[in-house]
């Protein structure tokens, strides 16, 4: 038997864990971690390890699917469903025009490196406007929303490698590996937390869970869900009142600090203590503890983004690190400047607010949502609001969306308001799903497109290239060809191109079209002018780190410096909101008296895992996690059926007791379930239940990203007989 063992990397999630893979006669037998990677240094976590069991799901979809009246779905081979699909759409390009065609490049999207700068050529060479991914229900105000408002630092903020101190507020890394730089490194990030609690570095964490992170931080704020906002203005307030700030960074760089401290007079230790739950000793700590590093971060996860007011978070966030100048100076040697890029002089200034990233194509829903741009590894790219994309389908007119390609998503369980957005789906002329399984959403597609898995394909690290904290650098070649007629994401958008005869451009190159190019060529227009040659790192076998002149950070430029806005238009509004919402908030509580809220599992991956045993095997279902005490009085136990309900809707959900919740609290992960009105509430202990039921996607509806409250809902909870 020929037996091989290929260096490669995990793309199960956004983390690219390097992993030597073993193959036998063309089958993966194995996977391990690749012990010699100098990053990662043999780190891997249970989901990557079942990657043959997926690659060799019995019900993985291995050829195209057709649905027929009756709703079953007949194989076609991909070639001829791609040919009726890009009839269908020349019809409804015809009739309704290009924005009616639309795309949702969901979370699996982003682990192809070649699906998005293609997606976005398609939309390009076809002017449709309605280009959707999952960054818009996820955090679009910390990469875009808040640094077109504010500004940003051109030469980078503190990296966790140079740090002393981070503020980490609902971002829990080291099951989620996930964070951006400044946070707990995603790669192998419980080494990195030990090294720098090792280093004496000071952590501190805002989750109202005792999270894995906020268990081993130096101060755990237990806060109540959804008062962020209120606990870091009472944080700048502390840390601004006591001249913690770096005021000669502040004096050169910051402009409105004046206006921005007046505004957040209110915000006095005891009331921030009342709004958030938490000991106001606590939060003057924080602010002493955090202000008193000379390097590090605040960053935020989902839990806070998900919940009221993210925009005003993000802001607070980067107006904290601002003030305090976590930002890389003159002369500073930055840790990581890219290796996949250009090299591009880094400044020690204030890129200014930048107000046309937000005023771009309006939504048909408000005038005061639209696209946003957000800062991705491409660049800054304009989407659409994925949090309304279900409304812009329903909503009758010029520009209502009929098509929807659906890319590595599942938006029947992820997208907040689930039955408008299985109404949504329902109501579209042509849905196509490419998925490597019949999710809940492909089972409600005209066309499924099987997909190849990630060990299948070639890929590199153009994700993730900013965020390590070396120069570092993956290319990884197809290990297993795949079996059946199974197709890349970026290819569907390429075929589909090539079939409305688009000419597309990546990257300001034209793509080829008469004949499709290689991965590999796709990739090379993408890292055109990168610091290290596509080629170099395509030759080495695994991960390195590569040896690149060292980028040091330059002296300002006086004809192009800008300020860093710290009191933004809007601003006062938003900080009187959060007062009436705490108002509210109270009002409320007696009819709906727990919070819900959002968290990551370690067995699955957004909606994907539960389908493979050994995950399976840790848990089928989505737990509703609660305070014992809570249980208690409630006299309901582990595993016991609840119901939970909102104003928009009720799920039953299993509970499971959980002292690391503080009280009051329910804490549940997302896309579990099925589609709604499947009849499936009797299988919640195998399926779980869809939190999405639980909000309605236009309740506090944030500015500009239409983001949704996808966290901290006020829900009642009975116990079901
Ligand atoms: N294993 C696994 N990994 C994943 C995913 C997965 O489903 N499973 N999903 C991936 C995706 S799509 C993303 S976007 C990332 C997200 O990555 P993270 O943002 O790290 O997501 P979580 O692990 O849910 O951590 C969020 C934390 O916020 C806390 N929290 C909830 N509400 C609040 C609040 O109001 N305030 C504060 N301060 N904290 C709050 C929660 O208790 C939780 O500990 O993870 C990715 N990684
Ligand atoms: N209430 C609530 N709602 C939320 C959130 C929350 O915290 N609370 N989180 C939000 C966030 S952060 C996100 S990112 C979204 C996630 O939203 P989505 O990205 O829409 O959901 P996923 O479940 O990640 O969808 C991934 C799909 O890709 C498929 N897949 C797996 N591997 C491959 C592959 O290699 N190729 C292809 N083509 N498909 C593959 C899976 O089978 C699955 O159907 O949900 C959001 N919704
Ligand atoms: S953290 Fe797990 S799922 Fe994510 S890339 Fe690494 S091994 Fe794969
Ligand atoms: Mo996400």
């Amino acid at each position: 038997m020929a037996s091989e063992t290929i260096k490669t990397y995990c793309r199960f999630c956004h983390a690219n864990c390097p992993m030597e893979a073993t193959v036998e006669d063309g089958k993966l037998t194995g996977v391990r971690p690749d012990v010699d990677n100098e990053i990662f240094g043999g780190y891997t976590c249970l989901k990557g390890r079942q990657m043959p069991e997926q690659l060799y799901y019995p019900e993985r979809i291995q050829q195209s699917l057709k649905k027929n009246a009756d709703g079953s779905h007949t194989a076609i081979s991909s070639s001829q469903a791609l040919d009726e699909i890009a009839e269908k759409l020349k019809v409804i390009i015809d009739r309704h025009g290009p924005r009616a065609v639309a795309s949702y490049n969901g979370t699996v999207s982003f682990q192809n490196s070649a699906t998005h700068p293609v997606a976005k050529a398609w939309h390009t060479a076809l002017k449709s406007p309605s280009y959707y991914t999952s960054i818009t229900i996820d955090q679009p105000a910390k990469v875009g929303i808040g640094q077109a408002r504010m500004g940003f630092w051109g030469g980078g903020s503190h990296t966790w490698g140079d740090s002393d101190v981070a503020l980490i507020i609902g971002n829990n890394t080291l099951v989620s590996h996930f964070s951006i730089p400044g946070g707990i490194p995603a790669f192998s990030p419980s080494n990195a937390l030990r090294e720098g609690k090792k280093r004496g570095m000071k952590v501190i964490c805002v989750d109202p869970r005792r999270s894995e992170v906020a268990s081993r931080s130096d101060l755990h704020l237990q806060i109540k869900p959804g008062q962020d906002a209120a606990l870091l203005a009472g944080l700048i307030h502390i840390i601004l009142e006591e001249e913690l700030h770096d005021q000669a960074f502040c004096a050169e760089n910051i402009e409105n600090l004046a206006e921005f401290k007046a505004s957040l007079s209110r915000f006095t230790p005891d009331y921030v203590a009342s709004c958030t739950e938490l000991d106001r000793e606590d939060i003057i700590a924080a602010a002493r503890m955090f202000a008193g590093g000379t390097k590090g971060t605040a960053s935020t996860g989902t839990g806070p983004e998900m919940g009221p007011n993210p925009n005003l978070i993000q802001h607070l966030t980067q107006a904290i690190n601002a003030i305090c100048g976590r930002h890389y100076r003159a002369g500073e040697k930055l840790p990581n400047a890219g290796v996949l890029s250009p090299l591009a002089p880094r400044l020690a200034q204030a890129v200014p607010p930048q107000p046309e990233w937000l005023t771009g194509t309006r939504s048909r829903v408000s005038d005061d949502i639209g696209e946003v741009t957000v800062l991705t590894a491409n660049g800054p790219t304009k989407e659409m609001p994925t949090a309304i994309i279900a409304d812009e389908i329903l909503m009758e007119g010029d520009g209502q969306i009929k098509a929807l390609l659906c890319v590595g998503g599942n938006p029947a369980l992820a997208w907040p308001g689930q039955d408008k957005a299985y109404a949504a789906l329902d109501a579209l002329d042509l849905l196509v799903c490419i998925d490597y399984k019949l999710s809940a959403t492909a089972e409600m597609a005209d066309y499924v497109i099987g997909s190849k898995l990630c060990l299948e394909r070639d890929d590199l690290t153009v994700l993730t290239d900013i965020w390590y904290e070396k120069p570092y650098s993956h290319y990884t070649k197809t290990v297993v060809e795949a079996e059946g007629d199974v197709i890349e994401e970026w290819e569907l958008f390429w075929e589909l191109g090539q079939r409305l005869g688009l000419t597309m451009t990546v990257n300001e190159q034209p793509v080829a079209m008469d004949s499709k190019p290689s991965k590999y060529d796709i990739l090379a227009m993408m890292t055109r002018d990168s610091r290290v040659p596509l080629d170099e790192i395509y030759q080495r076998d695994g991960g390195h780190v590569y040896e690149v002149p060292d980028v040091i950070v330059q002296a300002a430029d006086p004809a192009t410096k800008g300020y860093l806005n710290v009191f933004p238009d809007g601003l006062s509004e938003e900080l009187a909101a959060v007062v009436e919402q705490a108002d509210e908030a109270l009002a409320a509580k007696q009819d709906y008296p727990f919070l819900l809220i959002s968290r990551r599992m370690k067995n699955t991956f957004n909606s994907t895992g539960p389908e493979l045993s050994f995950l399976a095997s840790k848990g089928t279902t989505n737990p509703a996690f609660m305070n014992p005490d809570d249980l208690a009085a409630l006299n309901v136990a582990s595993g016991d059926i609840i119901s939970i309900s909102s104003i928009n809707g009720e799920i039953p959900a299993v509970a499971q007791s959980a002292p690391d919740i503080k009280r009051g609290v329910i804490s549940m992960a997302h896309c579990w379930g099925a589609a709604p009105g499947a009849g499936t509430d009797d299988k919640v202990r195998d399926i779980g239940a869809n939190t999405n039921r639980l909000i309605n996607n236009l309740d506090g509806s944030e500015k500009y990203s239409g983001m949704a409250r996808q966290s901290a809902i006020a829900v009642a909870l009975k116990k079901l007989a």
